[in-house]
């Protein structure tokens, strides 16, 4: 399976908008298992289609231990959020090596469509609940560096370009 490639912070294509899914098709399902593939070989608790430059409501979700439990949101909706706030420590697979406290809500309920087209509804907390955001968000062209202080998200803005120039110059 051909891995898709991710895009890397501050790529500016990270700050698209996602358009929803209208289709339903085998190319979706390809996206969906590629996708899938990418997040489990990167390895990520979930992706987001814009990730990999492909600007449509989709995301893919897999917070368990044993990879076996993958979960598709399709044009996606936060119904409810509670007013109780968790801090925890995010990563992303477009932002690689760095970690930092974001506080966000604690519970959420979401509704989205499956690979299907079909409706579901789910509650979520802990990890999946924070993911479910991060996803979110990259589907409304944020990264979860730009909760971060402008000091902190300069500096990491500085040094993932460094890297970029190292990577670029490797081939
Ligand atoms: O793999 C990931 N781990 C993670 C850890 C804490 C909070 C959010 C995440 S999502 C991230 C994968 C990713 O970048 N998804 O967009
Ligand atoms: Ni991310």
């Amino acid at each position: 399976m051909p891995l898709l490639n991710i895009l890397r912070y501050p790529d500016p294509r990270l700050h698209k908008i996602a358009k929803p899914v209208t289709v339903f098709d085998a190319r979706l399902k390809k996206l969906i298992k590629d996708m899938a593939d990418t997040m489990y070989e990167a390895p990520g608790v979930g992706l987001a289609a814009s990730q990999v430059d492909v600007h449509q409501q989709l995301v893919v979700i897999d917070t368990s231990d044993a990879q076996d439990d993958l979960r598709v949101f399709i044009n996606p909706e936060i119904l409810w959020v509670s007013s109780e706030t968790k801090v925890y420590d995010e990563g992303c697979l477009s932002v690689p090596g760095v970690y930092d406290g974001v506080e966000r809500p604690a519970q959420v309920k979401v509704r989205a469509l499956d690979a299907d087209g079909t409706p579901f509804e789910v509650s979520a907390d802990g990890l999946l609940a924070v993911c479910i955001q991060h996803e979110i968000d990259h589907l409304r062209g944020k990264v979860f560096v730009e909760y971060l202080s402008p000091l902190k998200r300069n500096r990491i803005r500085t040094r993932m370009l460094k890297e970029e120039r190292l990577l670029q110059r490797r081939g």
